[in-house]
């Protein structure tokens, strides 16, 4: 297992003195220690990822392509070792943390052939004599902050798309899951990617920041995790008008028809609630079911999370696992007991429970209503909240009625009626008779207080190419 720091191709202990326990989330064990790294740090990774730049622009897009290509075969390869990491620094069960592998193995897998896709354009020109080029470049170095809760996809979703287009980049994990990233930075150097051109640091994020917006060769930042750090980030980025990408908190609301296949909603819902212990940006954070399958769809739900099983997150036999902390099992507490203490009805769970100290009854509240802290801010744990709704136009209004907009779900067999929802909810990522949407094909994103930018796909090669205009007279 790696610890050290990846700077310009050399892994450093850096010199602070100061370490970052990681630990295991399931039992509180002390996995490893990371070095805290200094500004000093930092700016070290930085000026190898500007010095490495040049050469790395200048490859062909093709051998970008090719080095990405290894590098997504060396995780697959590596799959079983990483899926470990991750459940064990993540709290996930280990076979999501498997899926979590593949996901983010096929950021990399699709940038690889995206880097042979950055075309410019010719405009047929107004001017005689003249001639329009749209040139695509690559933005320069450029920078990622990453969360925990996907402690391998959301660094190769950043860094995928980023090598395609020519960029460096320095990583920043998160402090609570730096063994993964660290051992993605031995695959990336395995897999051929020169010096320099990917560095990963475990630095404190304020410090870290601090770092980057002050450095002017940094020309991007890509950023997911909370609303509050995002703020600041964009405050930050003011002096050197450093480029944002912004993936936030989310709030998604479910909103279940009553002409839904009910199992398929079931499903879905228990899906979209319960992946990574409730631990997810587009985790279902408000139900709304319609009055008439309301009965049917609570008792067969409930019953569904009644069969979830709590455990260790290395046994095969676990769907939901530990929270990250315990900062994160308050939060998670206190809005089961604001629910309760303002009406709504606890179906199942609402208490802490064992093994360890962080683990959460998958827990099931009715009649929460839209005044509750539940319905307002995001959980982030195995909580299931649920409410009855009337006609379809009260569910899309108090869908919308939120300040964020990250993901949605609709369930229903009614075309039209799916067409309309779709359309009309206000969020970047709206799943039709789908639990679980994310896919590295497609681009991934939020609206208002979710942020801006989008990850996946094609789409995300915008945010590491700059786009130039050469006006060419003859
Ligand atoms: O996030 P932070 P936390 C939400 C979720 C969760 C809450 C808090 O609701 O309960 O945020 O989680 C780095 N400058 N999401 O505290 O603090 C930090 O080191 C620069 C949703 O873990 O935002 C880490 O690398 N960086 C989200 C990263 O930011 C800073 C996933 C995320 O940490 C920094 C995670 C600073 N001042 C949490 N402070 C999603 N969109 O999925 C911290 N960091």
């Amino acid at each position: 297992m790696e610890t050290r720091n990846l700077i310009n191709g050399v892994w450093r202990s850096p010199e602070s003195g100061r370490t970052i326990a990681v630990d295991d989330p399931a039992t509180g064990e002390i996995l490893a220690e990371v070095p805290e790294a200094t500004a000093a740090d930092v700016r070290d990774a930085i000026v190898a990822a500007a010095a490495a730049l040049p050469g790395w622009r200048a490859r062909t897009a093709d051998d970008r392509g090719a080095v990405l290509r290894r590098f997504a075969g060396l995780v697959s390869e590596r799959s079983a070792e990483l899926a470990e990491l991750i459940a064990r620094e993540g709290g996930k069960p280990i076979g999501e943390a498997r899926g979590e592998v593949a996901y983010g193995r096929s950021f990399l897998a699709w940038a690889a052939e995206e880097a042979t896709r950055v075309y410019g354009e010719t405009v047929p020109s107004w001017h005689e004599g003249k001639r329009v080029l749209v040139l695509r470049q690559p933005v320069g170095v450029t920078a990622s902050i990453t969360p925990w809760n996907f402690p391998l996809a959301m660094i190769t979703r950043k860094l995928g798309p980023a090598l395609a287009a020519g960029c460096t980049q320095v990583v920043k994990p998160a402090p609570q899951t730096p063994l993964t990233a660290l051992e993605l930075g031995r695959l990336a150097v395995e897999a051929g990617v020169p010096a320099g051109v990917v560095n990963v640091v475990t630095a404190p994020g304020p410090d870290f920041a601090a770092a980057v917006f002050a450095d002017a060769r940094v020309r991007k930042v890509s950023f997911t995790g909370s609303t509050e750090v995002g703020r600041q980030l964009i405050e930050r980025s003011a002096g050197n008008v450093t480029r944002l990408s912004l993936e936030l908190g989310g709030h998604a609301p479910v909103i279940v028809f009553d002409d839904a296949d009910l199992d398929a909603a079931v499903a879905g819902v228990l899906r979209a609630k319960f992946r990574n212990n409730g631990q997810s940006c587009i985790a279902a954070n408000r139900i709304y079911v319609q009055r008439g399958i309301r009965e049917e769809f609570t008792a067969a739900f409930d019953a569904a999370v009644g069969a979830l099983r709590v455990g260790g997150t290395l046994s095969e036999a676990v769907d939901v696992g530990p929270l990250i902390d315990g900062a994160a099992l308050r939060k998670v507490r206190a809005h089961v007991d604001d629910a309760v203490a303002r009406g709504a009805r606890l179906l199942r769970g609402g208490s802490p429970c064992g093994p360890g100290g962080r683990f959460f009854e998958p827990t099931v509240l009715d009649g929460v209503t839209d005044d509750m802290l539940i319905f307002n801010e995001e959980t982030f744990g195995p909580v299931a909240a649920l409410a009855a709704f009337d006609t379809e136009e009260e569910a899309l209004r108090r869908a919308n009625a939120s300040p964020f907009g990250l993901a949605a779900y609709v369930f229903s067999r009614d075309l039209g009626r799916v067409v309309r929802a779709a359309e009309a909810l206000e969020y970047g990522v709206v799943g039709v008779n789908d639990g679980a949407p994310s896919t590295g094909q497609a681009p991934f994103g939020g609206m208002k207080l979710s942020g801006y930018g989008r990850e996946g796909g094609r789409y995300v090669m915008h945010e590491y190419l700059e786009t130039k205009y050469v006006s060419l007279a003859l």
